[in-house]
């Protein structure tokens, strides 16, 4: 396969380069699936070559929604009408609301059920220009669930051309088994759970959720300890509610990313400052749970931390299925400009995946995933909401419209 993406703007978004890095009227030469060249000029002279014509539109690296929690079984919409309606959220809990009430239904869906109603939702993220996605597990909280979702996760490639990463999120919440014991859940995590993900080739990483309502910094040590005994990649959810210090552990084990990290202080910004660890920030979250502690940007930009966005997609805290919201979010609600946003769902948001090497910026011999978009200003992409403005996705190397 070979063929030729013809008379478009490109920004190129290269991790170590300032600026949107545009190249007006150019085409892009694509073999299989990786970029072979970059040519100015918006035809190319032999026209042997199949040419799919751009017509002057942007192309950017194809966007990367490297936080999601997209694979779960049921719906928590009528959570939401209780609590607007005053209903208090220990209340909720009590009646198996909440995080539980996703588990449940998790727990009762087959892995069928669980890709089918996943596919609506990642629909959205195409539609916004998503090429690759980033899936947790979390509902389950048992071996056999969680190895479900993780199934349900991958399979979710076959049905939609869309690249997927997996994370094994075990350590999302204690399960209610293990409430009088969660010592012993965290060992099943580490001596069961982690390997048998690990021997079926079904996460690449393993998040934890390091909370004063989850799990301690010492349960989350162990947890990393024994993911990187079975060469997994660590990451987690850090300083969402509280600072935990779970942003300097993670740094110290060289974790991918930290996010959410509303409440991250200087000392943690420091770290992942030399451990090259990505801020990924959740604005969708941020909105939901209407949280008013801004994440420390200023700093993590003094001290050159790369900063990713992301949807965070799930059913209790950030219900969104649109990457561009989040980059306008992250523009209105935390103050970055356009193109860290853009950045931040591109070459930033394919380092929190570990996998900036081959994806998330237009260069020769990188893959070819690109998003073309219906408009000459990349801020366009950050400032619109609703007007859609993904017209089509490169995956692989392979053409899909949108
Ligand atoms: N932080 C959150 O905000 C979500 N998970 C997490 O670790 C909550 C997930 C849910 O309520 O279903
Ligand atoms: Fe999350």
């Amino acid at each position: 396969m070979h063929w030729i993406l013809a008379n478009v703007h490109i920004v190129s978004m290269k991790p170590g380069a300032e600026g949107y890095q545009v190249s007006d009227c150019a085409h892009i030469e694509i073999s299989n699936n990786k970029i072979t060249a970059i040519h100015p000029g918006a035809f190319p002279e032999d026209l042997s070559v199949e040419v799919i014509n751009g017509h002057q539109c942007l192309v950017t690296p194809g966007l990367i929604d490297c936080h999601t929690h997209l694979v779960y079984g049921g719906n928590r919409s009528n959570e939401f009408e209780m609590r607007l309606n005053g209903v208090p959220y220990t209340e909720i809990a009590k009646k198996g609301g909440g995080i539980l009430a996703t588990v449940n239904a998790t727990r009762s869906a087959s892995v069928e059920e669980l890709i089918e109603s996943a596919l609506p939702r990642l629909d959205g993220l195409i539609k916004s220009g998503v090429t690759t996605v980033e899936i947790k597990s979390g509902y389950g909280l048992n071996l056999n669930d969680e190895i479900k979702m993780l199934r349900a996760a991958k399979a979710l490639s076959l049905h939609r051309p869309v690249k997927i990463e997996t994370t094994l999120l075990a350590a999302h919440a204690v399960p209610p088994e293990y409430q009088q014991a969660p010592d012993d859940y965290v060992s099943l995590i580490c001596d069961t759970i982690i390997p048998r993900a690990r021997e079926e080739h079904l996460a690449s990483a393993v998040d934890v959720f390091c909370e004063s309502i989850a799990f301690s910094l010492e349960q989350t040590e162990k947890i990393f300890q024994a993911a990187i005994k079975y060469g997994l990649k660590i990451k987690g959810h850090m300083e969402q509610l509280t600072h935990s210090g779970g942003s300097e552990l993670t740094a110290r084990y060289q974790g991918l990313s930290v996010d959410h990290i509303e409440y991250l202080d200087e000392k943690g910004v420091l770290a992942l400052s030399q451990s090259g660890t990505v801020a990924t920030l959740l604005p969708g979250a941020f909105y939901f749970l209407r949280e008013t502690q801004q994440p420390p940007v200023k700093q993590l930009r003094e001290h050159n931390v790369p900063i990713a966005l992301s949807t965070d997609a799930n059913p209790g805290t950030s219900p969104f299925y649109d990457l561009t919201l989040m980059m306008n979010m992250g523009c209105t609600l935390f103050g970055l400009t356009p193109e860290e946003s853009l950045r931040g769902v591109t070459c930033n948001a394919a380092k929190a995946l570990g996998i900036h090497h081959h994806t998330g910026a237009i260069d020769i011999g990188m893959t070819a995933d690109l998003t073309l978009w219906d408009t000459s200003d990349p801020a366009d992409l950050s400032y619109q909401f609703g007007n859609q403005k993904a017209l089509a996705r490169v995956v692989d190397g392979h053409y899909h419209q949108i």
